[in-house]
């Protein structure tokens, strides 16, 4: 039975990012959060901030975990794995993300999908640059034909996860943990599928380097499926 959107409860969803330096964009990502999940989201933030990200996180309800800066996937997986929901979802700290989307991704889970995956490169709106662009879309090629999946995106940082998928795969990559959330499902036999979401601009400035990430992400690529 489909559940009416207006009595869609948010009570089993855990909202979880990494964020290092992100105090022109925490306030307004946080709100947003709040208002697609009526305030009923866990919201866990893992922070290696230098600025006052983490306390006006904190002052806006979110569990804030503490980590000296390590990275992207260092950060991310921290915060999955520190979500107490069944229903978990990832976005970035920097305003990239559509959260009014939450909703849709959450009825996916209920409906029986284990994994739900917002493909920016199928969506409208591709805020991304020319080199961004060119990397994103070769990796989901090179990820769909080593995987043997049909996706347009498996490196964007905003998708929804059954509990058990986090909980049963051991997770090991840093920059390239975004296309390991979604290859190593794959390659479990989890069901996947993909929606596409808009791609806004940054508040803030970005923390990876786009060349030396790249790299990272192709190895990643490379190792969870042969090694
Ligand atoms: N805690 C923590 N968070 C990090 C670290 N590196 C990046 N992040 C966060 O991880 C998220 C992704 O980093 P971004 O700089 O947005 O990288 P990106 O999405 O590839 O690049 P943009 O297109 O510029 O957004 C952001 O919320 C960052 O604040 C880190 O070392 N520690
Ligand atoms: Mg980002």
């Amino acid at each position: 039975m489909r559940i009416p959107k207006g009595k869609l409860s948010f009570s089993d969803v855990s909202v979880v990012m990494g964020s290092r330096n992100e105090e022109k964009a925490i306030r307004k990502v946080i709100t947003d959060i709040r208002q697609a999940t009526k305030g009923q989201a866990e919201i866990v933030v893992v922070d290696g901030s230098s600025d006052r990200t983490p306390e006006i996180a904190e002052k806006l309800g979110a569990k804030v975990i503490r980590q000296k800066p390590q990275g992207y996937g260092v950060a991310v997986k921290a915060a999955v794995l520190a979500a107490s929901k069944d229903i978990i979802i990832t976005v970035d700290c920097d305003d990239t993300y559509p959260a009014e989307r939450i909703p849709e991704f959450v009825e996916l889970i209920r409906k029986g999908y284990d994994v739900v995956s917002g493909s920016r490169l199928g969506g409208k709106t591709r805020n991304m640059t020319a080199l961004n662009n060119f990397g994103n879309t070769l990796f989901a090629l090179i990820g769909s034909l080593l995987y043997g999946i049909s996706v347009s995106d498996v490196t964007t940082g905003m998708r929804a996860y059954r509990r058990n998928v986090i909980q049963s795969i051991e997770w090991t990559e840093n920059v390239g943990l975004s296309a390991e959330l979604i290859l190593r499902p794959a390659r479990h036999g989890y069901k996947i599928t993909e929606i596409p979401i808009a791609y806004r601009p940054r508040l803030g400035d970005t923390k990876l380097n786009p060349l030396s990430g790249g790299l990272g992400i192709f190895k990643s690529i490379i190792k969870c499926r042969f090694f």
